[in-house]
């Protein structure tokens, strides 16, 4: 395709092509075999698609979480697919993943699919995906408060450079008073009390696993009502604690603000929501620790504005993806557009999220798409006041927006 061709192709084209670094998924290296899940029932199964399928069927919730994993797909296949017309963002997504892996829905029952997952072994299904979805390497989430997890790390498995690690601290800093019962028993002499003895010691725990995830990162997610300064032993640790550690350790600090968990426990994993954050918390982090980087998303649509506007006060401060109930298309674009009319190129504008190893396809081959629009809707305001952007140029650009410029921001 020449450089004559529409401006829209132009950039759907090189987008398309160019490889995505995902940055934050819960996806594993196909050496941790048992948490790599994929698939047609784990596809049904994600939690999205729990909480909207309680919508639309009448199982009682002790009958739907006493099922099997098959059974439960059944429940949402019906409900979602069958009885109702698959509109939702989570719904497409699994039919548009079926069609990129050459299989037509509508000809196919769930048993059907079944058998077709089941004649793959999962390494190759591993590079299949990534070589459909275009994504070069894929951001984990570990943590160490993870038992199954960490039987893993402790084995020394030979490893996959694709997957990428970073350290996930929630029950640290969110969950004090039994984490360090945790730590104690593992070899880290934490006291109750929070002194300088203690914070020297969860940074000795920090470091760690920094070293054994080769993390980028150290990410955490936040409820809406974080506030910071404050007393507490939340902003305690993250001043005493992490951001030593990330200084230390050349890591940004990554935050994932205004999700309230369990919501509605019946739901169990489903059961999430969302609130608006203060984020004069992440102005005054920002501000008080000016060595220190934070990488931010947040989950409130009412938070998206003034996130953008913080980042161009604070240098400090990376806006990343479009997170959980704000990846759908309508809000992507309204993001999307928003960050490159106020901050231009200097943020990431997805991440995937993914859980099962197949919804790489539909979140990257979705959010490309959107990306792609609205950064062509902008390169056409330039190109109406004189200045043609050269293929040259949009390469380097879709580099930067799908992982090049948060490499750079973790100092990659
Ligand atoms: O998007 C999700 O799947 C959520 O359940 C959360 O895991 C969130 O992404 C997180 O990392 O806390
Ligand atoms: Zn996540």
């Amino acid at each position: 395709m020449s450089s004559s061709a529409p401006l829209s192709a132009r950039v759907e084209r090189i987008l398309a092509a160019t490889p995505v670094h995902d940055i934050h998924t819960h996806l594993y290296d196909p050496a941790f075999s048992s948490l790599l899940s994929w698939g047609i029932d784990e596809q049904l199964t994600y939690h999205y698609l729990v909480s909207e399928s309680f919508r639309q069927m009448d199982v009682p919730f002790d009958r739907f979480w006493s099922a099997s994993k098959t059974e439960q797909a059944d429940f949402i296949w019906n409900a979602l697919f069958v009885e109702h017309s698959p509109v939702s963002e989570a719904c497409r997504g699994v039919l548009t993943t079926l069609n990129a892996l050459g299989i037509e829905p509508r000809k196919h029952d769930l048993a059907s699919l079944r058998k077709w997952f089941a004649a793959w072994k999962p390494a190759d299904f591993v590079e299949r995906v990534l070589s459909l979805a275009n994504v070069a390497s894929v951001g984990m989430t570990n943590s160490p408060f993870d038992d199954e997890e960490r039987a893993y790390w402790n084995a020394n498995l030979p490893r996959d450079a694709r997957f990428r690690g970073a350290l996930r601290i929630d029950p640290l800093i969110l969950g004090w008073t039994e984490a360090a019962p945790r730590l104690r028993r593992w070899g880290y002499a934490v006291g109750n009390e929070l002194n300088q003895a203690t914070a020297d010691e969860v940074r000795r725990f920090l470091a760690d696993y920094t070293r054994k995830y080769g993390a980028s990162y150290c990410m955490v997610s936040l409820p809406p009502t974080l506030s910071y300064p404050a007393a507490g032993e939340t902003a305690w640790l993250i001043d005493h604690a992490v951001l030593p550690h990330c200084r230390d350790h050349g890591q940004p600090f990554a935050l994932m603000m205004g999700v309230k968990r369990a919501v509605n426990p019946l739901l169990r994993m489903a059961g999430d929501g969302v609130g608006r954050s203060d984020l004069t918390a992440l102005q005054n982090l920002c501000s008080a620790n000016p060595a220190n980087r934070f990488a931010v998303t947040c989950l409130a649509r009412e938070n998206q504005h003034e996130l953008v506007v913080l980042a161009r006060k604070f240098r400090n401060l990376h806006p990343f993806g479009c997170w959980w109930f704000t990846n759908t298309p309508q809000l992507i674009e309204e993001i999307t557009t928003m960050r490159l009319e106020l901050l231009g190129t200097s943020f990431t504008p997805q991440h995937s999220d993914a859980r099962v190893l197949d919804q790489l396809i539909y979140k990257w081959q979705h959010s490309r798409a959107l990306i792609g629009r609205c950064l062509a809707r902008k390169y056409e305001t330039l190109e109406a006041a004189g200045w043609a952007v050269t293929d040259a140029e949009i390469q380097r650009d879709a580099t930067e927006l799908l992982g090049g410029g948060f490499a750079r921001f973790c100092g990659l």
